[in-house]
């Protein structure tokens, strides 16, 4: 019985990555003198990295002018890490960022319904601050029984600890839960830690294979275009009866494009 929704962050609450924290990044290099600039193409292939900073120190790896020294290396990062979610929290208050279209319904769908509702995600705890205080108000957080971020685990996504954590903190079974994700590495996160999974595509991962999980589509906003098909048919937007009926069914699909 599905007893829980666990929501990922960056890409399925919210087209955050092109708009949010790629432009956050370009203006945190900007403002600390780094010459560096991340094109949208570009920060598609970094998105493989899951985590901000450790994205930037990956794309440092192959610029001859990063510093040379580890320390130096990771001050850097870690002072570009700050700054960038200073802005990008600047960005999300400016309402720059909306939801994706089909969320709001289904979060209060949720509440109407008591399904408990959960974050688990690698973004920084901060970043889940802005967005969701922009969002659903100062007190969004009485409507999680939990919230993972980022520094809660020693490993992020596609790693499934985050799941495990959220597992343990509900005190559920795997598949008493179901996670909705945007991404190839979140949706293996969940599988990783035998949480039953929906893929709500998001525009940097539209053509990526996703494997085993129970529903792949292009958004909540709509039944069409899902598979497996929604049962109810084609028109209207995806609901909580969807939701339960393909974590019922347990039907592992993979999809390519
Ligand atoms: C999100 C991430 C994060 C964000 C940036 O992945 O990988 O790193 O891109 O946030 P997911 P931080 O959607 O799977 O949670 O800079 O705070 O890491
Ligand atoms: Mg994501």
């Amino acid at each position: 019985m599905l007893k829980a929704l666990l929501w990922d962050v960056d890409g399925t609450l919210a087209e955050t990555e092109r708009d949010g924290h790629r432009v956050a990044f370009n203006r945190a290099f900007e403002a600390l003198g780094v010459p560096w600039r991340w094109d949208e193409s570009r920060y598609g292939e970094l998105l493989r990295i899951t985590g901000g900073r450790e994205r930037l120190l990956h794309d440092m790896a192959s610029r001859s002018e990063a510093p040379v020294l580890l320390d130096e290396r990771l001050a850097l990062a870690r002072r570009v890490h700050e700054m960038k979610n200073r802005l990008y929290a600047e960005i999300v208050a400016s309402g720059a960022i909306a939801l994706r279209e089909g969320v709001r319904p289904l979060l209060e769908q949720c509440g109407e319904r008591g399904v408990i509702l959960g974050i688990v995600t690698t973004t920084s705890r901060a970043n889940v601050q802005a967005l969701l205080a922009a969002h659903l108000g100062a007190g969004w957080q009485a409507a999680f029984a939990t919230v993972v971020c980022g520094e809660d685990t020693a490993q992020k996504k596609p790693h499934p600890e985050a799941y495990q954590r959220a597992l343990a903190q509900l005190q559920l079974a795997p598949n008493e839960a179901l996670a909705i994700e945007d991404s190839p590495g979140g949706a293996t996160a969940a599988r990783e830690a035998h949480v039953p999974c929906v893929v709500t595509r998001s525009a940097y991962f539209a053509d990526d294979t996703i494997d085993g999980v129970v529903a792949v589509g292009p958004g909540l906003h709509q039944r069409a275009g899902w598979r497996p098909a929604a049962a109810r048919g084609a028109s209207g937007p995806v609901d909580l009866d969807d939701l339960a009926d393909w974590h019922s069914r347990m039907d592992l699909v993979s999809c390519g494009a």
